[in-house]
């Protein structure tokens, strides 16, 4: 049923020389990807805060993370954290994922938690210890070749917390000598993601600082490395979105970690501090889906959207799912801006006509729009509402305390 906001919403944008009709096409394009971590128990850097009703496996995290999916027919893929999420038999895991309609997405492997890595992984100073991480991660290659996954997302915890604790370019050598092995083993149609973040764990020096280090080895290593950027992993104030803009226009942007952040990396709900933000993000990607560079048109329509939230404090699939939502909103948002106005008003050099442009399209109420995508799309228009309605949130509850951390 069209209603008339919706009628409304449609002769407006149609006016404002917006093809509804593309817009919704994008809209229905979009995929996110929920990590499974999002799903277990988590906390802060003082405590591990332990709810009722958390999967207890991999297998029940991939239960919540359907839901995810069933509510909003937009995530239909699960990063998987490994060893977080070891089983015996990954094929098993796959089939499970299968019979709940979702697929397994990215593979991170986990280089921070076992004692050995106290001084790094694939930096670290001792062969042995560099062995067992590049070993990990050809296990975890191995992994997504079983689970049918082609993208293997890798972020380093690794830095020195003291000057002079370790030779900077020493590590950086042994860093780039890591990755080629890890390259190498790569099946040809798989992605090496490169995450960076500026501090944590490390505080004085991070091997991976910033996007910049990320993109040279990215761009030494060969063209299945490219650059993830996760929206908490930067110093305040630093412009996200240019980053965005220049990955894209290298042909380097591979992926996101989607996360809201007011401090550092904060891993809050997306968009519940600075929507806007994740707005300007997506109005270079849309500018880049419309760029006259094949390759970068190519680039941005292979961009792989993934959350990175951990909740503490609230309830995680409604969590999780206003996330979701979030992200949508703010991409419909941006798929209404008129390009054409932006680059007249760039042409002419009137500011204010271009500011207003980008701002306007933000001011929209894409509620209308978004629910007949979703009517379309066959999954509730306010699919928050409908997943709180139902019972699953409470037949979790049986699972008891005592589920799985991250
Ligand atoms: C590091 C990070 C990285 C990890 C995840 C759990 O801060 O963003 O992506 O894999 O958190
Ligand atoms: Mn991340
Ligand atoms: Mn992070």
């Amino acid at each position: 049923m069209v209603d008339s906001a919706y009628t409304l919403f449609e002769r407006q944008q149609t006016e404002r020389g917006i093809d509804v009709e593309q817009v919704k096409e994008h809209l229905k394009a979009l995929k996110i990807e929920t990590p499974s971590w999002g799903y277990g128990d988590s906390g802060t850097r003082f405590k591990v805060f332990k709810q009722t009703g958390i999967p207890r496996n991999a297998f029940e995290k991939l239960e919540d993370a359907a839901q995810v999916h069933h509510f909003t027919g937009i995530c239909p893929s699960v990063a998987l954290h490994i060893p977080w999420d070891k089983v015996e038999d990954y094929a098993q895991l796959q089939q499970h994922a299968s019979h709940l309609g979702l697929t397994l997405g990215a593979i991170n492997p986990n280089l921070f938690q076992e004692d050995d890595y106290i001084f790094g992984s694939l930096c670290n100073l001792q062969p042995a210890i560099r062995r067992r991480a590049i070993d990990h991660v050809l296990e975890c290659i191995e992994v997504a070749r079983t689970v049918n996954s082609s993208i293997i997302s890798l972020w380093l915890a690794d830095g020195t917390n003291y000057p002079g604790q370790d030779s900077i370019r020493g590590r950086k050598h042994r860093l780039f000598e890591s990755l080629q092995e890890i390259y190498q083993a790569l099946a040809p149609e798989m992605r090496l993601l490169i995450e960076y973040k500026f501090f944590e764990p490390a505080f004085y020096h991070t091997d991976l600082g910033d996007w910049g280090m990320a993109y040279n080895m990215a761009l030494k290593l060969g063209p299945q490395a490219e650059v993830l950027v996760d929206t908490g992993h930067h110093a305040q104030g630093t412009n996200v979105e240019q980053i965005v803009a220049y990955l894209l226009d290298e042909q380097k942007l591979g992926g996101f970690h989607f996360n809201s952040r007011k401090y550092a990396d904060d891993d809050l709900i997306v968009g519940s501090v600075n929507p806007y933000e994740l707005f300007l993000i997506f109005y270079q990607i849309r500018e880049a889906l419309a760029d006259s560079q094949d390759a970068v048109r190519q680039n941005a329509a292979n961009i792989a959207y993934m959350i990175d939230q951990s909740h503490c404090i609230e309830p995680k699939i409604p969590a999780m799912l206003r996330s979701v939502l979030n992200v949508q909103t703010y991409y419909a948002k941006a798929l209404l801006i008129n390009l054409a106005e932006v680059r007249q008003a760039q042409e002419q050099q009137d500011v204010l006509a271009a500011e207003s442009a980008i701002r306007e399209a933000f001011e929209f109420d894409v509620t209308p729009l978004l629910q007949v995508v979703r009517e379309e799309l066959g999954v509730p228009a306010d699919p928050m509402r409908a997943y709180l309605k139902s019972d699953y949130g409470q037949r979790i509850l049986a699972r008891g305390k005592g589920g799985a951390s991250w």
